[in-house]
């Protein structure tokens, strides 16, 4: 799935330019395209930038308590095209209601072709990939250093984050 490029500004400043606002109008045209996209109303972004291939991100899955486990992560490419590598967690985490995957029990010793063999996308420019429940349970997710990646690449992940409890510290300050 392709999005268009387009710079965001997520927040209109008291000295916005006419080409910032036109950016912020951008943001919430494109908010309105992931929504429709995805049915989700996503409330964080996290930007990640990749100079070019020595920049990497290590195996992990996005499964922090205050990430909102029913709802996708949607992830969208920018710029140069890098690989993606998905491999199933060595012990699945428990999703409420659903048996564990299909195959996972050879995870382990898993060939090409079980439904849980590590495998690789390509993520290029543009591209709209979405995590929906419950990957990040059940998958961790890199993305691996290639040295013959010259070129930048951004990436932006849309989540939904979960209202926080008050902490007692931030109690205490008031
Ligand atoms: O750059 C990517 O495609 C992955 C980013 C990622 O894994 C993350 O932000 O948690």
């Amino acid at each position: 799935m392709k999005l268009g490029a387009e710079s965001h500004s997520p927040e209109p400043s008291a000295s916005a330019s006419p080409n910032s606002l036109r950016s912020v109008d951008r943001f919430s045209t494109s908010d309105k395209l992931l929504e429709a996209l995805t049915g989700w109303r996503f409330n964080s972004l996290l930007l990640n930038r990749y100079r070019d291939g020595r920049d990497a991100m290590g195996w992990h899955a996005d499964d922090e308590p205050e990430l909102d486990p029913s709802a996708p992560i949607a992830s969208l490419s920018l710029g140069a095209s890098r690989d993606f590598r998905l491999r199933p967690r060595s012990s699945p985490r428990r999703a409420p209601g659903l048996p564990p995957p299909e195959g996972y029990s050879t995870a382990r010793g898993s060939t090409a072709d079980s439904p849980c063999a590590p495998f690789n996308l390509k993520l290029a420019h543009g591209d709209l990939l979405l995590m929906e429940p419950p990957s990040q349970l059940w998958w961790q997710h890199a993305v691996p250093r290639r040295l013959r990646v010259t070129g930048q690449r951004l990436n932006l992940t849309f989540r939904v984050v979960r209202p926080q409890p008050r902490s007692k510290a931030s109690n205490r300050e008031k």
